[in-house]
């Protein structure tokens, strides 16, 4: 794809991508914004509901002959699609810095991991076996099968336009499933990308299909549709909670949801590696991530510094437009709705009390004028009535607080609807069993930032979701078990 796809997105404007081709979308048109500029960049078309049946219909068809096909051959598939993806990995990272905001060398960042996403579940599609589970009764022999779901509609949302897409096609690819993907209308541009990318990779027609549109009809669509065997779904935690209760019939369903993340920092704590942690967690993304530290405990002893090497921390990030600078720290945020919530968590926080370390503007300047920019912020002093420390902000603020002992670290952590990811800092043992022992979340790092690494589980549980992606277990979520229980027939 050459960069004229970039602006105006002639390319794919307007279309979905629908048994192996793009065609025109039949529904209304709705505009695409640059989050720097709000320059309109392409539009994307709102499916009409015989365009999801066609997509499904496409997917139906292409199953029986995918999951048919032998692992090595949906192996090559994968691997030809990643070669794809990382081979284009420039243009598809200005594309999605132009509809998303992150800087081009973030999101090309995430592009090349989609690509490893592809390579991980290529090799993973080769190694699904079964079992043979001894039997008591001789004569006996009990065999698991694992049979791919079928067709998944995936829906997904704008922080993570390639990986999050990436994760639910991949896999079901892999386990031999077909998949409609509906990407989230801010994003819609990245999803088209990829679904070109398939075809160039020869991936056969009705297996890999996308429609664009709002969620609440599009995505909604793909839950009420009875021809859908599973829906794999990344977003906030009240639509997954929606899609839960709306299902009209029993499907698969892996949510992957919201998140409101602690961070705890003792002082046995390295603090300069701490705060390096916390400044990359806390704003890489404009802490548009689901597993960004929203919070963070910090021992009494240790407190004033830590807040003090953070707030100078988040001074020196740099903000721009992410295409003009692509190695900007942080781009512009992806819409008015983040920034609009970030502001309200810091008028909210410093209303009740804290204390102002970093940012809490957006940045002046002409060239931030028509974006939603917002500098890296840091607030201290914080308690739990205050939303930053215990919603999820989705935004670059970061609030802080004392603690005097780990009990007290692990009740306040704890104290959230969310279960998704938490991070320690310390380097006493007893501290960190302690801690990774008390924490009630899907993931916990000790002495790092990178939670999700893909041959490893990632999930989240209470309100973060249920299901797992990455990993073997990210696989099996895309399988249903056969036992078939065999008598050789011999005797009684
Ligand atoms: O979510 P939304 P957004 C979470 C993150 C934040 C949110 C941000 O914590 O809360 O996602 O993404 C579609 N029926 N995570 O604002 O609004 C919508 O069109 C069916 C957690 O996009 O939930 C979009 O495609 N679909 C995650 C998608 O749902 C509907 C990592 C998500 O939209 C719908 C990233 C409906 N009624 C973000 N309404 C993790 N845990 O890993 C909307 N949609």
């Amino acid at each position: 794809m050459d960069d004229a796809a970039v602006a105006p997105n002639k390319l794919l404007d307007g279309v979905h991508f629908i048994a192996g081709s793009f065609r025109d979308g039949a529904g209304e048109r709705l505009p695409v914004q640059d989050p720097a500029t709000g320059e309109v960049i392409g539009h994307i078309a709102a499916a009409t509901l015989e365009e999801v049946d066609a997509a499904v219909a496409a997917a139906r068809a292409a199953f029986r002959p995918w999951a048919a096909l032998p692992p090595k051959a949906r192996a090559a598939a994968l691997h030809r699609l990643g070669d794809r993806i990382a081979s284009d990995a420039l243009a598809m990272a200005r594309l999605m810095t132009r509809e998303q905001g992150k800087p081009v060398n973030e999101a090309k960042g995430e592009i090349l991991k989609l690509a490893e996403a592809c390579h991980f579940y290529a090799e993973e599609a080769t190694r699904v076996h079964g079992e043979i589970i001894p039997n008591d009764q001789p004569g006996f022999q009990s065999l698991v099968v694992r049979e791919p779901v079928g067709v998944v509609g995936a829906i997904t949302p704008w922080n993570y336009p390639a990986e999050l897409v990436g994760w639910k096609l991949c896999a079901s690819l892999a386990a031999g499933c077909t998949i409609i993907i509906k990407p989230a209308e801010l994003t819609p541009f990245t999803a088209l990308a990829i679904a070109a990318k398939a075809a160039e990779a020869g991936i056969p027609s009705g297996v890999v299909n996308v429609v664009t549109g709002k969620g609440s009809v599009v995505g909604q669509a793909l839950v009420d549709h009875p021809d859908v065997d599973k829906i794999a779904f990344t977003g906030s935690s009240a639509v997954g909670l929606h899609i839960q209760q709306t299902c009209p019939r029993i499907k698969r369903l892996s949510l992957e949801l919201g998140g409101n993340c602690p961070m705890i920092v003792t002082a046995s704590a390295d603090i300069a590696a701490a705060v390096k942690g916390a400044v990359r967690r806390g704003f890489r993304n404009c802490g548009q991530i689901c597993i960004a530290i929203n919070r963070i405990y910090v021992a009494r002893p240790v407190y004033d510094a830590f807040v003090e090497q953070l707030g100078a921390g988040a001074d020196a990030l740099s903000v721009a437009n992410g295409l003009v600078q692509p190695d900007a720290d942080l781009g512009a945020m992806a819409s008015g709705e983040p920034l609009a919530k970030t502001e309200a968590h810091l008028a909210d926080a410093l209303g009740k009390g804290a204390r102002l370390v970093a940012g809490g503007a957006a940045p002046e300047g002409a060239e931030y004028a028509d974006g939603h920019f917002f500098r890296p912020t840091v607030v201290a002093d914080c308690t739990h009535a205050m939303q930053v420390m215990t919603e999820e902000t989705f935004g670059p603020l970061v609030g802080v607080a004392p603690f005097d002992d780990l009990d007290e670290a692990i009740r306040l952590a704890n104290d959230t609807p969310y279960g998704l990811a938490s991070y320690v800092y310390a380097r006493d043992l007893v501290e960190v069993q302690t801690l990774s022992a008390g924490l009630d979340y899907g993931n916990v790092a000790i002495n790092n930032v990178d939670a999700g690494i893909m041959n490893a589980p990632y999930g989240g549980r209470k309100q973060s979701g249920v299901g797992y992606e990455h990993g073997r277990e990210g696989l099996l979520e895309y399988f249903n078990f056969k036992h078939v229980r065999l008598h050789h027939g011999v005797g009684a």
